[in-house]
């Protein structure tokens, strides 16, 4: 941890730049090369997506749709039990996520007025699960498991190609796709895979919303794309990933430490915290950090991470309760003497990590919950994705004879308040209707 701040030492400004989230540099620079990779799939279509995967990916063939046979082959050289792993993680999402199927409703609001609000599977999705360093398979089942669940008639899967074999993709992926019925798969990465999917192209055809994390690229062609009516809408904002780990002297700081780590090594813009009540806590999770840190793989990136991480040193739990809230993290890690009684108090994060047993890694992989979550302080009003997010909501309504006798004073009564007359005018022709019907019998 780079630096350890106390809270109460801290002046307002103190402890506004404390909890404050990094700027996301260069964004003008960084939205105009991304417009132009939009506008270059646009135009050119598949060529671009050939071209731009050439440049940036650096993949030399163009296999862009994997076939069956070439999906079945990967999945032939899985492992045994990282193959039963991802079983294991599909169950439990499929469990959690199974049981938040939306009711349609229906309700008469008045004699004769019924209003229904009917629940129904967005058509068609696209998945963007990032390649990166290493292939996310969970992200895949975070995005494919739900899309299944609802039954969206088309989901298609883009990822990038790994490397060093250009066109390949992990293995992990393709299974955990084919447990999610997902056979559209592109390996195309980056903005211009957003762009594609958006706008279509002469062998990906568009899609209606677009789901997935990524790089800045991606998540700034996603912003684009959602802001064009001819585009795509997106699942939600996105901002570099984040924990904030709540403990105080009851935690173990090894545990803490390994916590604080496996967000550090997502990448060097990752955002740790540590708020506790107990500078030992503090003291010793550093060290530990230390001892860990000699042993991984990703030193390199969770170091960049944690040279910008913050310790807040708070004066009891109650302060850390609110310092926390402030923050509004992502992922909210819990280890202190009276976890159950806090989650209550928590406000505003996206997912949260209960008690000493309940690391973060439990949530990204197996326990059944999303991993796709709000980031950047947006968890305070953004949900975390959940099956809802694959549906579109809409409503239809029925009035009946007695139903139009029952309500249309009342509207007529409030389109002449608006003076919009022809509103009015719906109305009383039908009533006169009505009346005339009612003399007749
Ligand atoms: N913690 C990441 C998700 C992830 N972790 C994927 C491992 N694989 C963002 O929520
Ligand atoms: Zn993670």
């Amino acid at each position: 941890m780079s630096r350890i701040l106390d809270w109460q030492q801290l002046s307002g400004e103190g402890q506004q730049a404390a909890l404050a989230r990094p700027e996301l540099a260069d964004s003008a620079s960084l939205s105009a090369q991304v417009a132009d990779i939009i506008a270059q799939v646009r135009r050119d279509g598949d060529a671009a997506l050939v071209r731009l995967s050439q440049q940036f990916d650096g993949l030399e063939t163009n296999p862009l749709l994997l076939d069956s046979q070439q999906r079945q082959q990967l999945i032939a050289q899985l492992d045994p039990k990282r193959k039963a792993a991802i079983e294991l993680a599909y169950d439990n999402i499929r469990k959690f996520h199974a049981a938040q199927t939306p009711k349609d409703i229906e309700i008469e609001t008045s004699i004769g007025v019924f209003c229904q609000l009917r629940n129904r599977a967005i058509a068609s999705v696209g998945l963007y699960v990032p390649g990166g360093s290493a292939p996310l398979p969970s992200t895949v089942l975070m995005l494919g498991v739900p899309a299944q669940l609802a039954g969206c008639n088309r989901t298609v899967l883009v990822t990038p190609p790994g490397k060093p074999a250009a066109g390949d993709i992990a293995p992990e992926i393709i299974y955990a796709a084919e447990l999610c019925d997902i056979d559209e798969i592109y390996t195309i990465g980056g903005a211009q895979a957003i762009a594609a999917l958006a706008y279509g192209t002469a062998s990906i055809a568009k899609v209606d919303k677009i789901f997935g994390p990524g790089n800045r690229y991606v998540t700034e062609a996603k912003q684009q794309v959602s802001q064009d009516a001819k585009g795509a809408i997106i699942d939600m904002p996105a901002g570099p990933s984040e924990v904030l780990v709540m403990a105080d002297d009851n935690a173990n700081p090894a545990f803490v430490a390994a916590d604080l780590l496996s967000q550090a090594e997502h990448g060097p813009d990752s955002q740790v915290l540590l708020v506790s009540p107990s500078m030992q806590l503090i003291e010793q999770t550093m060290i530990q950090v230390e001892k860990q840190l000699a042993t991984l793989p990703r030193a390199d990136i969770a170091r960049q991470a944690l040279s910008h991480s913050r310790a807040i040193f708070t004066a009891d739990l109650a302060t850390a309760v609110a310092v926390t809230n402030r923050y509004a993290p992502e992922h909210l890690i819990v280890q202190t003497c009276c976890d159950d009684e806090l989650v209550d108090q928590f406000d505003s994060a996206g997912s949260i990590f209960v008690g000493p047993w309940t690391p973060e890694s439990a949530g990204d992989y197996v326990s059944g919950t999303n991993h796709v979550l709000p980031t950047y302080g947006y968890s305070r009003s953004v949900s975390s994705l959940s099956l809802i997010d694959f549906y579109r909501r809409y409503t239809v309504q029925r009035l009946t004879e007695q139903g139009m006798r029952t309500i249309g004073p009342a509207i007529v009564t409030l389109a002449e308040a608006e003076q919009l007359d022809a509103h009015a005018l719906a109305v009383s022709l039908r009533l006169q209707e009505l009346d005339k019907q009612d003399l007749s019998v």
